[in-house]
């Protein structure tokens, strides 16, 4: 039975590339950091008792910033696969925590890597790395290719792109099976709840239940290339599958501008129950900048306003991938489209949606979570 090690478990990709492999026959073991609540929310359907014996899925405390923990779990486990997916992942609040971003995505990897060689293990672990297209930043070729020239714009992205060339110095001093996936955004109704999308998805769905009145947006001209996490996680696990590590690019080869998921999450939500009869037409919602008035909306209603909080002090504006190599060398194809991704998160975001508003509707004081910064 192959082992597999996966750092940011708790988190979307980690989540989904966990089931994944488990239905491959892995045993899988996963990082997870101490939290003061649960943070498991999203591998508890595959969560295992730790008291049952031969199990599957095994977590594992640690942290990407401690070293002496991440040598000991590798010793512990002997991974035949690591999947690095652990990181500060938000670009808006990498320039707020420049300094921690940097720690965990930058020298996390580089910790793990070394853990690995220092062990011995290096010819017998293969690594994968969480790299993103927020290398490309401020692009210079369109569509984006694996010889395109990166120019990070963000913390974040000077963090991986640091964790992108250590990974391909470790394969070249060392001779490791180490690999970089570039990948450009995949989102799910698993998608953390400050990501553009599903911000846009649960706050649409919370209007439509009338728990909220007005969507806060930044930059909606920007330009981004979704996939669908489950498609992407797949591609994750063919990259170790090789002969020889190479670094892809993965993307679906087409791009939407933030306005344009607007309006499809709008329109998901007025077919199905709550623009009719309101007497607001869908072009009229979905460009509405309210300026300093009140939103006062009515259920159902939705205003979108522009709040300069939400924009970056450097922005990447556009990001468009070219999969091809993906595509011929492995035979990678997305099967989930963004629209149809779209109305997924839409539709889970509602039930969320009408489960609080039914408790509150019943008379219990439910607060929806949101997020004032990002
Ligand atoms: P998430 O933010 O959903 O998950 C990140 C994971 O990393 C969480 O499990 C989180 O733990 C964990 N983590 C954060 N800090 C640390 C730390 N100090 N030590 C150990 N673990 C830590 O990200 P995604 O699943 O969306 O992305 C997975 C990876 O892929 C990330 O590295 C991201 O940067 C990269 N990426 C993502 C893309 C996307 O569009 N989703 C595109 C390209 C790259 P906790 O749950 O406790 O917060
Ligand atoms: P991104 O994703 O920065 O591309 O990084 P995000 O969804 O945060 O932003 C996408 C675009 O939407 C614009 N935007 C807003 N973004 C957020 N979060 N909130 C808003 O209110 C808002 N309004 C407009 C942003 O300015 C941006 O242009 C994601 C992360 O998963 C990274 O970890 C990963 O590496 C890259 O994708 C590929």
């Amino acid at each position: 039975m192959k082992k597999a090690l996966i750092t940011g478990v708790t988190g979307q990709d980690g989540s989904y590339l966990a089931e994944f492999l488990l239905e491959k026959g892995y045993e899988v073991h996963g990082i997870k950091r101490r939290a003061s609540l649960f943070n498991t929310g999203r591998v508890d359907h595959i969560y295992e008792d730790p008291h049952v014996e031969d199990k599957r899925f095994v977590l594992h405390y640690g942290d990407l910033s401690d070293s002496s923990n991440l040598t000991r779990i590798l010793q512990t486990v002997q991974p035949d696969e690591v999947y690095n997916l652990g990181a500060q992942s938000h670009v808006a609040v990498s320039f707020e925590s420049p300094e921690y971003t940097a720690d965990v995505d930058a020298i996390g990897t580089l910790r793990l890597l070394e853990a690995i060689r220092f062990l011995g293990l290096q010819k017998k672990t293969r690594f994968y790395q969480a790299s993103t297209s927020e290398l490309y930043g401020l692009v210079q070729e369109i569509p984006q290719k694996e010889t395109t020239p990166f120019h990070p714009r963000s913390p974040y992205a000077v963090a991986k792109m640091y964790a992108y060339w250590i990974t391909v110095n470790y394969r070249e001093a060392y001779d490791m099976y180490a690999c970089n996936g570039i990948l450009f955004n995949h989102e799910s109704p698993r998608r953390g709840e400050t990501f553009v999308t599903r911000k846009i998805t649960r706050g649409m769905a919370n209007i439509a239940q009338g728990l909220e009145s007005c969507l806060y947006m930044g930059n909606i001209d920007s330009l981004r290339d979704w996939g669908h996490a489950k498609d992407y996680v797949r591609m994750q696990w063919m990259m170790l599958q090789q002969d020889v590590a190479e670094d892809f690019v993965i993307a679906t080869g087409k791009q939407y501008s933030v306005r344009e998921f607007i309006t499809w999450s709008a329109k998901e939500l007025g077919i199905t129950l709550r623009f009719e009869g309101t007497g607001v037409d869908e072009k009229a919602y979905v460009d509405a900048v309210t300026g300093d008035k009140a939103p006062g909306v009515k259920v159902g209603q939705c205003v979108v306003q522009i709040d300069p909080r939400y924009f970056r002090p450097a922005e990447v504006e556009t990001l468009l991938g070219d999969p091809t190599k993906a595509k011929t060398k492995l035979g990678w194809v997305p099967e989930i489209t963004a629209q149809e991704m779209c109305a997924e998160m839409v539709a889970a975001d509602l039930k969320d949606a009408q489960r609080t508003a039914l408790l509150r509707a019943h008379g219990h004081d439910v607060a929806v979570a949101r997020e004032g910064n990002r």
